[in-house]
């Protein structure tokens, strides 16, 4: 590869803590998706305390995005409210005709696990069980059944059994059948990866964009792509060898975390063009593009079983 696929919307960052009208430490992570003729990216904002919220923002290009000011409220009891002082790096997924949100929700004490919500109209949210035990992150629901169930990703928090699982359910409730994701994982991302964006399907497979990370003095995390088999979405059929976005600009280079660039939310326009939203620096939010047969072909010619190492 010449340069790194993606291509850096030139008016970037396109929100940042200055577009809500309130102290906000930083707006960044958003999931995304198409609402009829709207974009809708739900960013995680971290206010002046440093709480973490889920909030709307809507756009009619997908380029210019105005915030709702008041965050997600996702009513429930008590008891299950003390599971999510703080949420974050929400998935968007259009199943069903219902938009489905699976996010990080993390108690005072840093316990994470997987909340998840409903909404037919971004203006109301239904709360669901949560689809995790604690200690489980990154997780991205399929845009569809495979196999006449639903189906995932998720990933343990971190440590060297940072593994990438699928799992399946009749109910969206009830989940099993895991499976690992094994990718070539030995340079940029040899420290951890996860999944990225909800997966994206193609004539060609499930295009799954992935976070990698590398470290040696300091942390930095890229973004990678890989090609997954239509049916068993864990039969990887192409890794793109090398990243696709790497922190390079000062807006990724410097902030709350320096040298991130993190995507949890991506949309494929009609004519080809993949619109990636990613967070930089976990402290504000960019755009990158390809045309997304460039990006399927790269992960088709690059990384191919058995190169792919199993655990
Ligand atoms: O600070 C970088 C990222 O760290 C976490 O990602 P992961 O769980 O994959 O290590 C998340 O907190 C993410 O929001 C953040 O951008």
């Amino acid at each position: 590869m010449k340069s790194e696929l993606l291509k850096r919307y030139p008016g970037n960052p396109i929100l940042t803590h200055e577009d809500l009208p309130y102290n906000v430490n930083a707006i960044y992570n958003p999931g995304a998706v198409k609402f009829g003729d709207k974009y809708v990216l739900v960013p995680r904002v971290e206010d002046g305390k440093r709480d973490n919220y889920l909030h709307v923002a809507m756009s009619d290009d997908g380029i210019h995005f105005k915030v709702n000011p008041e965050p997600i409220e996702i009513p429930g009891p008590e008891e299950e409210l003390i599971w999510e002082k703080h949420k974050y790096d929400p998935r968007v997924t259009h199943l069903e005709g219902a938009y489905y949100i699976t996010y990080c929700a993390q108690t005072m004490t840093e316990t994470t696990r997987m909340g998840m919500c409903r909404t037919t109209d971004f203006k109301t949210f239904e709360r669901m069980p949560f689809i995790t035990s604690p200690w489980s992150r990154n997780c991205a629901l399929f845009p569809e059944k495979i196999g006449g169930r639903y189906a995932r990703f998720e990933r343990p928090m971190s440590g060297k059994d940072a593994i990438t699982f699928l799992s399946y359910s009749p109910d969206l409730i009830h989940w099993g059948d895991w499976k690992p994701l094994n990718l070539q994982s030995e340079t940029w991302m040899r420290e951890k990866w996860g999944i990225g964006p909800t997966p994206i399907k193609t004539d060609k497979g499930w295009l799954q964009i992935i976070h990698g990370v590398w470290f040696a003095c300091n942390v930095v995390y890229r973004l990678g792509a890989v090609m997954l088999d239509l049916e068993d979405p864990c039969k990887v059929i192409g890794q793109c060898p090398e990243f696709i976005l790497t922190p390079r600009e000062y807006y990724e280079r410097v902030g709350e975390v320096p040298n991130v660039v993190f995507s949890n939310g991506a949309i494929l326009e009609p004519c080809g063009e993949l619109k990636v939203y990613y967070g930089a620096a976990d402290t504000c939010i960019g755009l990158a593009t390809c045309d997304v047969d460039d990006l399927i072909q790269a992960c088709l010619d690059g990384i191919k079983p058995p190169e792919i190492i199993s655990y």
